[in-house]
């Protein structure tokens, strides 16, 4: 057993050094990787995907901004007896040293009127606010995909528009925007 461990430490020691920061510090809260989706159609709003990894100590994610969309929220997709839904989230816990995932079919981020030259860039520029360190921000482009073509599942799954959500209060902008589109 002892080969095996030195030699999962040397590769925990390398995917450090690979990260280009902290070496031998242990783990530092940083936004890992991330995209964004736009929606079906101009007038839906695109979905956002990131992982965050932990640092040393528990931290919420309390929120996600940009200063080149109208309007970022962070939700979650939850199935109740078949039934899929949206809840809009207040925060989300990025565990010490374990990792936070917005990913299609769970929590993710709608994003409303990303400016267009960042659409054509590729790229939106995007602000992570967090509860240590007197609200620490981090900064982070997430990568721009234009909308799958197929009407495959993982699509229809962040089509927002056929979905209800829950929380009727603060999702009441979404259904703005939803019946304006009909
Ligand atoms: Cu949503």
């Amino acid at each position: 057993m002892k080969p095996f461990a030195i030699t999962a430490l040397a590769a925990a020691a390398l995917s450090l050094s690979g990260c280009g920061e902290n070496l031998g510090q242990g783990p530092v809260l940083h936004v890992a990787s991330g995209y964004i989706e736009m929606g079906a159609t101009p007038d839906r709003p695109a979905a956002g995907y990131f992982t965050i990894k932990g640092g040393p100590r528990d931290v919420e994610l309390m929120a996600v901004s940009s200063d080149l969309a109208q309007r970022v929220e962070m939700h979650e997709t939850v199935k109740e007896n078949g039934i899929v839904s949206m809840k809009p989230l207040r925060s989300a816990p990025v565990p010490a040293k374990g990792e936070l995932e917005f990913k299609p079919g769970g929590r993710h981020l709608m994003i409303w009127n990303i400016n267009g030259a960042a659409v054509r860039a590729g790229k939106l520029p995007m602000i992570f606010v967090f509860s240590n360190n007197n609200n620490e921000r981090i900064l982070f482009d997430l990568t721009i995909r234009q909308a799958p073509q197929r009407g495959d599942s993982s699509g229809a799954a962040m089509d927002h528009g056929a979905m209800d959500m829950g929380g009727a209060g603060k999702a009441a902008g979404e259904g703005t925007a939803d019946a304006a589109k009909k």
